[in-house]
């Protein structure tokens, strides 16, 4: 029977959590994806995410953020490395004053650091660092992996490889169409990450895809231990702790439009190499300017890059998240829960209002 409790459309980053959620709670549940699980055709891959706590991008983000600690130690006490992370940037910068702000708003850890504590990583005459020990990394692709084989043992069926052409309302049902025939259920999450306009015709806010590089340079230097994120004038850069003489480091700042994710190229340019030999040359002095690897990978950009996450206009039964904006796979479990909650008619106890589609009209 092709009929289900709740269908989820896209079980990559965000979609795997909410199929999840689902199964867990007895749903009877299915997930639909083109590409197969922890695919490297979206924006959930390449290793490594960052968790941090002290959130430097808005003060509410932190309460979601604890419950997402508390989920994926529930999930597998494996996956979150809780390595701290080191921010750098100007005191009165977007980071360390969002830092700040957070920390103290929400009473969470952080440690001011003296630059001489770190000489593995240079910091600018005018910044400051903030260690918080915990902050950390998610291994993403086994994170996906997790959620979606316990998903399927609490009961979740999941399909991939099937084209979707779309979904629509019918009566109280809502019916998702695929080439491997249509599947109907009581409530929906959209989960499409850079797909996300082309399923969310009615949220009509600008969604920008940009292409992002991921490089992995070689390291032995055993210092490098913790996730660390600069503010600096030409730029956001971040990293991971080194792990078998690698350390992965990227932009999280510039990065160029793409139009069509599936066929876009995946190179970086002379200029990207260039920006981010730079910045391993000029902060990192115990990493070498080998490049190992490089990888890449999308951000869908909401207009403020603060998450949409909202039920779609004029239906109470579909959920969806869109344009996490490159700063969302640490909050997949919570983010799985509130969607769930949200396409059920639950609501949710988070203050989700700043991050409402209709926040931009
Ligand atoms: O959310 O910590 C993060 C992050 C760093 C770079 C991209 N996202």
């Amino acid at each position: 029977d092709d009929t289900y409790d709740l269908i989820v459309l896209g079980t990559g980053g965000i979609g795997s959590a909410a199929l999840f959620s689902a199964a867990s709670r007895g749903l009877k549940c299915l997930g639909i994806d083109r590409f197969p699980p922890a695919h490297d055709r979206g924006s959930s891959h390449g290793e490594s995410r960052l968790i941090r706590l002290s959130y430097f991008e808005h003060t509410d983000y932190v309460p979601m953020l604890r419950r997402s600690y508390e989920l994926w130690d529930e999930l597998d006490t494996t996956l979150l490395h809780k390595t701290g992370g080191v921010y750098m940037g100007p005191k009165d910068g977007e980071i360390i004053s969002g830092v700040l702000t957070s920390a103290a708003q929400h009473k969470l850890r952080i440690d001011k650091l003296h630059t001489s504590d770190i000489p593995q990583y240079k910091v600018p005459d005018d910044s400051i660092a903030i260690f918080e020990p915990d902050a950390g990394w998610l291994p993403v692709e086994r994170c996906i992996q997790a959620h979606l084989d316990q998903a399927r043992s609490a009961g979740a069926k999941h399909r991939h490889g099937l084209n979707i052409s779309g979904w629509e309302p019918q009566g109280d049902a809502v019916v998702v169409k695929t080439d491997a025939g249509d599947f109907s259920a009581a409530a929906l999450v959209i989960t499409a990450g850079p797909w996300s306009s082309g399923f969310l015709p009615r949220l009509n806010v600008p969604l920008r895809v940009e292409r992002k590089h991921l490089h992995w340079f070689r390291c032995r230097d055993k210092r490098y231990r913790n996730g660390f994120f600069y503010e600096l004038p030409q730029g956001a850069f971040y990293g991971f702790p080194a792990s078998n003489g690698r350390l992965k480091v990227a932009e999280h700042s510039g990065g160029e439009l793409v139009t069509n994710p599936l066929s876009a190229h995946r190179n970086p340019s002379p200029q990207d190499n260039e920006r981010i030999e730079d910045f391993v040359d000029k902060y990192l002095p115990g990493v070498e300017l080998e490049r190992l690897e490089h990888r890449s990978c999308f951000y869908t950009r909401s207009p403020d890059d603060d998450f949409i996450l909202d039920l779609y206009p004029g239906l109470h039964n579909v959920a969806y998240t869109a344009g996490l904006s490159g700063h969302g796979y640490k909050f997949a479990p919570a983010l799985g829960e509130i969607l769930v909650d949200l396409a059920t008619g639950k609501g949710s106890s988070f203050k989700i209002k700043f991050l409402s589609g209709s926040r931009f009209k």
